[in-house]
């Protein structure tokens, strides 16, 4: 099946009892026995619900997996994987990325004896030279948040095969639509569900996708185990989401390309970060597994002034200065003082992180509206 299809129809059942076209929300914590364990495969909704577990199969099914597992939030669905660790074992991560993952690995699994190592993983040296017999997991984000560097996820996957090392992807940013980290070597997908699968800024998710029938019992009995569990609502708006992931993310595209070369052009602005342009550092390894360069880009400033970076995000209007990413509407961002706030600001000014840097997520508005937004901002400074 491809691509386009699975997002509608992949692993999709009409409801058996009714024939709903769309599950049912099941909106249910139990489900009632005939006798102690007979039931119709439900006992308690922390441990399965039909709405879920039709995403679930969704998820699966658009990252080329076998198994989807959902969660009640980006973060559960990490906390999920860090808890397959003992203390002692090592994780090698990127230095770039999402705010709050740092801020979980660092401040809470450090304290149970996890050692992680943030390295820039753009240069696949840095990954090799930390790798020992006590590595268990590389942890990818690509593209990175809020640089968008890109990870060579092959690369790694050759360098955690067979070591008994999981490679783990973040694919928040890219999306299945974009790049397929399964497909690429990866152990495990996963995604803030809550960016470009739910698609419309309603909903807060995580998800995680595997292959291996074993992991996919740890990783489901420590979902059922800690119970950061998503409702079925949530779980209806996200596979309601993913049936246009495929329209949304080309116009995400189309009109993140057209504000990546607009800014490009701009006197006003420094350097702007999008891995479609050939000067981008990893601008090839995009290309070889990526199909498209997504909505996502950040860019600073002529002088690199805090205050011309507020005046901007204080007078855009299509743009809605806000967290979070990957839904319709186009968002602009302060990853300093925002979304990676959590970083120390040494740490960050090392990425790129610096004071005037901007981060959008370019929607699917009329692309001349956006430009429009960015121009008559712009023009403040
Ligand atoms: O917010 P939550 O659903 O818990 O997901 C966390 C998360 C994980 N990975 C990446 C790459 C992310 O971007 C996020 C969440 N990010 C934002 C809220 C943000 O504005 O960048």
């Amino acid at each position: 099946m491809e691509f386009n299809t699975k997002v509608i129809h992949g692993g999709q059942k009409h409801d058996p009892s009714t024939g709903a076209v769309m599950p049912p929300i099941y909106q249910t914590s139990t489900y009632a026995q005939v006798s102690p364990g007979d039931h119709k495969g439900y006992e308690y909704s922390r441990t399965g619900n039909p709405t879920r577990t039709a995403l679930e199969n969704s998820l699966a099914s658009i990252e080329n997996g076998n198994y989807g597992l959902a969660f009640a939030s980006g973060l559960a669905s990490i906390d999920a994987i860090m808890k397959l660790l003992q203390p002692g074992d090592e994780v090698i991560s990127t230095n770039d990325l999402y705010g709050g993952t740092f801020r979980l690995f660092s401040s809470i699994f450090k304290k149970f004896g996890i050692k992680f190592h943030f390295v820039g993983m753009d240069n696949i040296d840095n990954i090799e030279k930390c790798i020992n017999d006590k590595t268990k997991i590389i942890w990818v984000e690509s593209p990175t948040n809020p640089m968008l560097n890109i990870i060579d996820i092959r690369k790694c996957a050759a360098l955690s095969r067979n070591k008994n090392i999981l490679l783990v992807v973040d694919n928040t940013f890219a999306t299945p639509y974009l790049q397929k980290p399964l497909d690429l070597g990866a152990d495990i997908v996963m995604h803030s569900a809550t960016k470009y699968l739910g698609g419309h800024s309603d909903v807060v998710m995580g998800a995680l996708i595997v292959k291996d029938k074993e992991l996919s019992e740890k990783l489901y009995f420590i979902q059922n185990a800690s119970g950061a569990v998503c409702g079925p609502m949530d779980s209806f708006l996200v596979l309601r989401g993913i049936k246009t992931l495929h329209v949304r993310m080309q116009r995400h595209c189309e009109n993140g390309s057209a504000v990546a070369h607009y800014l490009k052009s701009h006197p006003k602005v420094g350097k702007v970060y999008w891995p479609g342009f050939e000067e981008h550092p990893n601008h090839d390894i995009a290309k070889s597994q990526m199909k498209d360069f997504g909505g996502m880009l950040s860019f600073s400033l002529k002088g690199d002034k805090y205050e011309d970076a507020i005046k901007i995000l204080e007078n855009l209007k299509v743009f809605t200065l806000a967290e979070s990413l990957g839904g319709v509407e186009s968002l602009s961002g302060h990853p300093s003082s925002m979304t990676h706030a959590s970083i120390p600001k040494e740490e960050r000014e090392k990425i790129g992180v610096i004071d005037s840097l901007i981060r959008l997520s370019v929607g699917i508005e009329a692309e001349k509206d956006l430009l429009a937004d960015l121009e008559n901002a712009l023009q403040l400074v």
